[in-house]
């Protein structure tokens, strides 16, 4: 190993609302979209109320935030890959290789494994490097300690004394289940970590962010849970988005204002804890699996 960098890759966002069309064509891979379906995406993202020159939601800007920290942390380039947006997974590793970097470390700003979500930008990345450099891919990182502290802390911070924390991730097509992908024990794992770092015992899971694709989805749904949880006689509920580590939609629009406004209708009342961003404990996190990533190389 002579030059190595970092592909550090994220899911991507539409830089205005006049983009959100060709982002949500690249989300559906060239399956059709509902013209109610567009509108209704389009709404959500103007109601994050954010000023279209910085882009609707605050995805890029936190990854940019990210690359650049780890960047000075690691002492080495990192070049961002966007699954769904420019730059492309693609573009970044070609400006890597373009530049000599001949030991490329992709790492995924999403904790957990799934044929559907981690594996499609593995594909990505080692299609775009096509073996013209020595890789190391990290599949998964829920587990990793400093992350598990993190997210431990930021419960401690925010948790009031009968406040039921909730877990949560995005919610994938059930028949990722039958193929035998471990999505789910991935995401309960993190949860029973972060849960014994707490302290707590009060905790459940639940998915959230589900698509209207017209085939079953994982569950509970955070929404139905909500209910739930209300019947049972629970007051006050803390989210804690283990599957996410940024703000952006599914945060601000599917945490923050639906299940609030369904907890609301409930007579709950539901925060939720900060979201890591680029936090420096967290970036700290990042290089540490970086580190190991290129240590294995030399080893
Ligand atoms: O803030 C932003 O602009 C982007 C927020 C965003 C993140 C994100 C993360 C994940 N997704 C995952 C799976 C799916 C599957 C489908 C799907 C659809 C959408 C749509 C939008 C969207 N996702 Fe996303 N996702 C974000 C945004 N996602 C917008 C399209 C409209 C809608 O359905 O709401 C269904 C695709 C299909 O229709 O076939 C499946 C998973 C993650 C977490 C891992 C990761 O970050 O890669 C899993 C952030």
């Amino acid at each position: 190993m002579s030059d190595p960098a970092v592909i550090l890759m994220a899911y991507g966002s539409p830089d205005r609302l006049s983009d959100v069309p060709a982002y949500y064509a690249d989300i559906r891979g060239g399956r059709p979209i509902r013209p109610e379906q567009l509108d209704d995406l389009v709404a959500r993202y103007r109601a994050l109320g954010i000023d279209d020159a910085q882009g609707p939601s605050p995805l890029n800007a936190i990854t940019e935030d990210t690359r650049a920290s780890l960047e000075r942390v690691l002492g080495l380039p990192v070049f961002t890959g966007m699954r769904h947006w420019q730059p492309r997974i693609g573009a970044a590793v070609e400006d890597a290789l373009e530049r000599g970097h001949d030991t490329l470390v992709g790492l995924v700003l999403a904790p957990h494994w799934s044929s559907l979500s981690i594996a499609k930008y593995l594909e990505l990345f080692e299609q775009a490097v096509a073996r013209r450099a020595e890789t190391r891919f990290v599949r998964e990182w829920g587990t990793e300690p400093g992350f598990v502290e993190l997210l431990g802390q930021r419960i401690r911070a925010a948790r009031r004394a009968d406040s039921h924390v909730v877990f949560t991730a995005h919610s994938l097509p059930a028949r990722i289940v039958e193929i035998g992908d471990a999505y789910p024990e991935s995401l309960l794992q993190t949860a029973r970590l972060v849960a014994d770092r707490a302290a707590i015992s009060d905790w459940s899971f639940a998915f959230q962010s589900e698509s209207p694709t017209g085939e079953p989805w994982l569950g509970p749904d955070i929404l139905d849970h909500l209910t739930e949880l209300r019947r049972s006689g629970v007051e006050e509920v803390l989210v804690c988005p283990v599957g996410f580590v940024s703000d952006h939609l599914e945060i601000r629009w599917d945490i923050d204002v639906e299940a609030v406004e369904r907890a609301q209708e409930l007579g709950l009342r539901l925060t939720r804890i900060a979201m890591p961003n680029a936090d420096p404990d967290f970036v700290e996190t990042l290089a540490t699996i970086v580190r190991r990533e290129l240590a294995a190389v030399t080893a």
